[in-house]
């Protein structure tokens, strides 16, 4: 059982998708351990953007994050990392395959709906930088019986 970071940006928001964005999740079968709001600030953006820091681009990605509060989300499956950046699509949006979330829902390569973790590695990495422990949830084997067979688990 995997855990991984997801942020509905500030497109979403904006753009009032949350609640479609979340369904996908949840249709899915992935378990929402965590989830709140949060007006993300230079100092973590600057974190969590460490590799993009220098690229020309950067102020302006940094403004349309700050731009309204985001919702970070902590999403459990087997697998959950991959299963979730597959989902989530490649980063531009013109070029995501339609039926992704990116390919379905935005046609820019930066207001690109959603933030996910890429590897474990990152995932263990922002999932700390987002959420204090107990903010996060142990939901036990709740419906993971509905989810996967028995020797998935
Ligand atoms: P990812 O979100 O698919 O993992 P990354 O390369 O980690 O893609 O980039 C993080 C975010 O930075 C992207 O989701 C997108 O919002 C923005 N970004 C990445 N590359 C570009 C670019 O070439 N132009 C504008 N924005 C970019
Ligand atoms: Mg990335």
């Amino acid at each position: 059982m995997e855990r991984t970071l997801v942020l509905l940006k500030p497109s979403t928001i904006e753009r009032a998708l949350v609640g479609e964005i979340v369904n996908r999740f949840e249709k899915k079968g992935l378990r929402i351990v965590g989830m709140k709001m949060m007006q993300l600030t230079d100092e973590i953006l600057a974190q969590h953007y460490a590799h993009l820091v220098k690229k020309p681009f950067f102020p302006i990605l940094k403004a349309s994050m700050m731009k309204t509060p985001v919702i970070a989300m902590c999403l459990e499956g087997v697998d959950a990392i991959a299963v979730v950046r597959y989902i989530t699509g490649y980063t531009n949006g013109r070029k995501a395959d339609p039926g992704t979330i990116r390919g379905d829902y935005c046609m820019s390569n930066q207001q690109n709906i959603v933030h996910a973790s890429d590897s474990p590695e990152a995932a263990v990495e922002e999932l700390n930088r987002f959420f204090r422990p107990e903010e996060i949830f142990d939901m036990g084997d709740l419906n993971l019986d509905r989810l996967y067979a028995v020797d998935e688990l």
